[in-house]
Parts: C-alpha cells; structure tokens; sequence
C-alpha cells in the first residue's frame, strides 16, 4: 500500500509537557514519525509520496470556520502577549461559566481547547495542516481506487473536535480522511480507533450522523484520559442513533484477557453497518511498553489488529494517531500494515 508523509510534521516540537503537573519533554515528538517512516521504508510496506495541501473547504467541513482562524494566528497573538514559549491555555470555560469567545490570546486558548497538555509551537499551524494534508490525500488516493493507504500523520487528530484542541491533537485527520471518502461517493464510512486513548473528537464531530460508523476500543474514561467522554452508553444521537459504539477496557488489558474479544465486536459492528469504506484510527500506545499508557499488547498482536482489519475486505485509508515507546513504534505499526495486506 502507499504511504504518505509530509516532513512538515516536524514543525510540531515542544519545549515542553505538562504532565502529573510537571513540566517533561514531550512523548509526542517528530523522532515518532522519523521512526515509523524508517520502519515502513524498511519493510517494504510501499512507495512514500508527500501530500498535496487539503483544501480549506474539507478543513471546514470538519472545523469551525472561527476555530481554524483562531489556529492559524494563535502564535503570533502569543509571543505578541508572552514572548517565545510554548503557548498553553490555563483558564476554561467549564460548568457555571459563559460559553462566549474573550479577545485576549490567553482567553481564546481556554476557549478553544480541552487539556493543558498540548502546547502550541511557532510550527503548530504548519505541521497540523500538513498531518490534515497526508490524510486528505492518502483518502483520495482511496477514492481513486486504491485498496489501501498509509496516512503517517502527526501531530494526531483523533481527539482534536469542531472547535476544541487537546490531546496533541489541532486538526481531525480521521475526520478529514472520512469527509475525502464520502465526497468521492462513499455512502457510508466506518471510523474504527483502536488508539488507547478514546477519539472523544471524532465521536463528537459524528455523533448526528447516520452515514458515519465510529467505533472505539481504548482506556476506561473512568481511569484514563480523556476522562469525560468515550463511555458505552454513548450510542450516537438523532440520525446517528446507533451509530456510535464505545468498547473501553480496564487498566491492564492485554490481547487475551479482553483486546481481542473487543475488536471482534468492534469489527462486528463495522460489518453490520455495510460501509463502503473504511478509516482506521491507527494508535500503537496500547503496548505493553508505552510510557503514558497502560495496556499490555506485545508487539505480535499487531498483526492480529491488521489482520482482523484486512478481514473487512474494504478500502481503508490507516491514519496514524498515538504511540509513544518509540524503539517498538516501527515495528508495531509495519506489523499492523503487514498483518492486513496479509489478510486483504
Ligand atoms: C494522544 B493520543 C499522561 C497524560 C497524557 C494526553 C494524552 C494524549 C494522547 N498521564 N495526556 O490519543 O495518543
Ligand atoms: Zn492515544
């Protein structure tokens, strides 16, 4: 299958993370791509194109017209406020306050983001458009018939919302692959996230929508980020009643004690719904030796996901959301890939 990558992405590189209320260097850096396009090229998973720029019309399709212009300005208004550091939001509008946008950078920070753990760069702005580019590509390069692609995208997507960043995320690749599919003339497409962590964004952004499948297998909300969303009475609502199906598994899952079982009903439920295509949320933080999760997958499993995947038998565009322990990223990404031509 191809594979698309724009080294825009590392555009993306924070000073810094909050996290446990410390300041740490960030999990999500640019060696995660650089280590998962070695390992792809290695592997001889397939050729490697850039991207051509996604239009600002499917961005809008996904985004707030107001969020993406808030995005494209946010560092200049910052260091303009603050000076050259990352920026990072430290007041929101939550229960009892007024949902309404304030002038100041650091109002607007809080406004438009959900999480004090995803800094805005001098580079935010070019590597996020650039992670929206490869998925909007990689998913026309579906539509033109191909059976499937390799979208090596970063920053991730898959928490980002309309109008909300957080998670690392800015902008929905995901949601930008699956709007690139339906305007090819896919009727219906599935999203399945096999990222630990919930796509609370893509859940969101499809959440009324009857033509869009989103199923999710990730971290209880109850133990783990993002902790208000991503529960399974979370079924969809009005045209997408039904449309929606959370699998969120304990702290310590591992293939056999309730991995496997769950993708099985995800990939049930993906079959029952007939889509025309499919996305795949691609995380590998579920291993056993990522550094902010707490799964045990080893790295053999992932051929079993790519294989339960590639068992669809339908065009898939694979978007590349988390993973963090970056000595097994390579690997466990060309198994996932591996696994589905396999299956295909
Ligand atoms: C992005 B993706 C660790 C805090 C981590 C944010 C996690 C974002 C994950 N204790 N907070 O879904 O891999
Ligand atoms: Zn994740």
């Amino acid at each position: 299958m191809h594979i698309i990558y724009s080294e825009d992405h590392r555009h993306q590189d924070g000073t810094a993370e909050l996290i446990d209320g410390q300041f740490h260097p960030p999990v999500e850096k640019p060696e995660r791509a650089e280590r998962i396009l070695a390992a792809v090229r290695e592997a001889g998973i397939g050729g490697i194109q850039a991207p051509d720029a996604v239009e600002r019309r499917i961005l809008e399709k996904v985004h707030d017209p107001g969020y993406l212009q808030f995005l494209e300005k946010a560092w200049d208004e910052w260091i303009a406020a603050h000076g050259d550091w990352d920026a990072l939001p430290i007041d929101w509008p939550t229960r009892t306050f007024v949902q309404r946008l304030p002038e100041a950078i650091d109002g607007k920070l809080g406004y438009y983001s959900f999480d004090a753990g995803t800094p805005i760069t001098r580079g935010t702005w070019k590597a996020a458009t650039a992670a929206a580019s490869v998925a909007s590509s990689g998913a026309r390069k579906v539509v033109g018939g191909e059976h499937a692609v390799f979208c090596l995208c970063r920053p991730p997507g898959h928490h980002a919302a309309r109008d909300l960043y957080g998670g690392y995320c800015f902008l929905n690749n995901a949601a930008v692959a699956v709007e690139e599919l339906l305007e090819g003339g896919s009727g219906r497409v599935a999203v399945v996230d096999v990222d630990y962590h919930h796509g609370n964004g893509t859940q969101t952004i499809f959440y009324r929508r009857g033509d869009v499948l989103f199923a999710s297998i990730h971290a209880d909300p109850r133990q783990d980020f993002p902790f208000f969303l991503g529960y399974v009475d979370e079924t969809g609502e009005g045209e997408g009643a039904d449309a929606n199906a959370n699998y969120p598994l304990r702290w310590g899952t591992g293939w056999t004690d309730g991995y496997d079982d769950a993708l099985g009903a995800a990939l049930g439920r993906v079959r029952d719904f007939a889509p025309d295509a499919v996305v795949v949320s691609l995380g590998t933080d579920t291993f056993d030796g990522d550094p902010i999760s707490r799964f045990k997958l080893r790295s053999d499993d992932y051929l079993r996901i790519g294989e339960g995947i590639g068992g669809l038998r339908l065009p898939t565009v694979f978007v590349m959301e988390g993973g963090y322990a970056v000595d097994a990223l390579g690997v466990n990404v060309v198994n996932v890939l591996s696994g589905f031509e396999d299956a295909y």
